[in-house]
């Protein structure tokens, strides 16, 4: 019901009288602050490949890595233009190394993950250490550790950047440092961080070498692919997800960084999938196979045709539902530790 024409007066002038105090009356906006249901104003978006990769490789042309310091097209949230964001705490974007080049070093608060998408014979160095990338490695950034990026590759190597960004932006906790060298010097050998803690054992005199996140850069494509296929053939089929696994801090079984959980499942051939709801927003990269996605949200429903090395995002609580005809492997992030870690994570699994 509609106030009164002489009470609507009366609080449009309390509300323009006291506005200059920087005075705001809660209950215009008591609603929208406490909604039934989230409302988040991200939107289902899909990057194909095949129409971003001449972009990246245009990019490749227009600067070289040194000059951009990191050469990546941003995916920004189609809801969130200018604000270098796929969803409200997470950016994403795909980084193009060229042989021969040197993205430099430097280190920020912003943990970082990479997802090789395309390519091989790139490095990524971490605090002294390189790891060389492979399609389909997860590899971590830890919060405030050098890196630099470097590739001795043939072609072109591209990977998707999962970074916290907006959530630190968020807290006003960001910075950085660039680093006195371009490439950092390698103090360690490459694959020592892995034979430390990447076989379910770890140094007898323990130690956390990058505090919550994990001592493991990176989490090689072989290892995943296996337990997948494994899980496929030998256990029972998940409904919603397949076969999904996430990938631990072997130091204490949570996600990899404590702002990001990373996720990789292989949908079997013939998979329709049940729907699902949850409250992080989630990102995703194809790695294998085809499939199709159905997102809903507010009666607005997508359907994106999935193929290897699309990207795709699903935002906090809105609809989804996997398929493949085929068979399919899907690596994705979101930033469900942050809402664990709060005690506000909501998942629906529909039938
Ligand atoms: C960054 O340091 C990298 O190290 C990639 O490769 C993307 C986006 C914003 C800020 C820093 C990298 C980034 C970034």
């Amino acid at each position: 019901m509609n106030a009164p024409l002489n009470t609507t007066a009366l609080r449009e002038q309390l509300y323009k009288d006291m506005s200059p105090l920087n005075l705001t009356p809660l209950w215009e906006v008591l609603h929208a602050l406490v909604p039934p249901q989230p409302a988040s104003p991200c939107v289902a978006a899909l990057w194909k490949y095949e129409q971003v990769r001449p972009f990246l490789m245009r990019s490749g042309e227009a600067i070289t890595a040194e000059e951009a310091v990191r050469r990546v097209l941003i995916l920004e949230n189609p809801a969130l233009r200018g604000q270098s964001a796929i969803t409200q705490s997470l950016y994403a974007g795909l980084q193009l190394i060229l042989p021969g080049e040197v993205a430099p070093s430097h280190r920020h608060t912003q943990s970082a993950l990479r997802f090789i998408v395309e390519g091989h014979g790139a490095y990524t160095s971490v605090d002294g250490e390189r790891t060389t990338m492979h399609p389909g490695d997860f590899i971590i950034t830890p919060s405030w550790t050098w890196h630099d990026h470097g590739s001795e590759a043939q072609g072109p190597v591209v990977w998707l950047d999962g970074l916290d960004i907006p959530m630190l932006r968020f807290f006003d906790a960001g910075f950085a440092e660039n680093g006195d060298a371009k490439s950092q010097p390698v103090s360690r050998a490459e694959g020592a961080s892995f034979a430390r803690y990447g076989h379910n054992m770890a140094p007898v005199r323990h130690d956390a070498p990058f505090g919550a996140t994990s001592p493991i850069f990176s989490y090689p494509y072989a290892r995943s692919r296996e337990a997948l296929d494994t899980l496929e053939r030998d256990a029972p089929i998940d409904a919603w997800d397949g076969v999904k696994l996430r990938y631990v801090n072997p130091q204490n079984g949570g996600s990899p960084m404590p702002t990001m959980a990373t996720f990789m499942q292989k949908l079997p051939a013939g998979f329709v999938g049940k729907a699902w709801r949850q409250t992080d927003g989630a990102v995703y990269s194809v790695v294998e196979g085809q499939g199709e996605v159905d997102i809903e949200h507010a009666g607005v429903r997508h359907t994106f045709p999935l193929t290897p090395r699309d990207h795709f995002v699903v935002p906090s609580w809105h609809t989804a539902r996997l398929r493949s005809t085929s068979g399919c492997v899907l690596f994705s992030y979101s930033d469900r530790p942050v809402h664990q870690a709060l005690g506000i994570h909501k998942e629906e699994r529909l039938s």
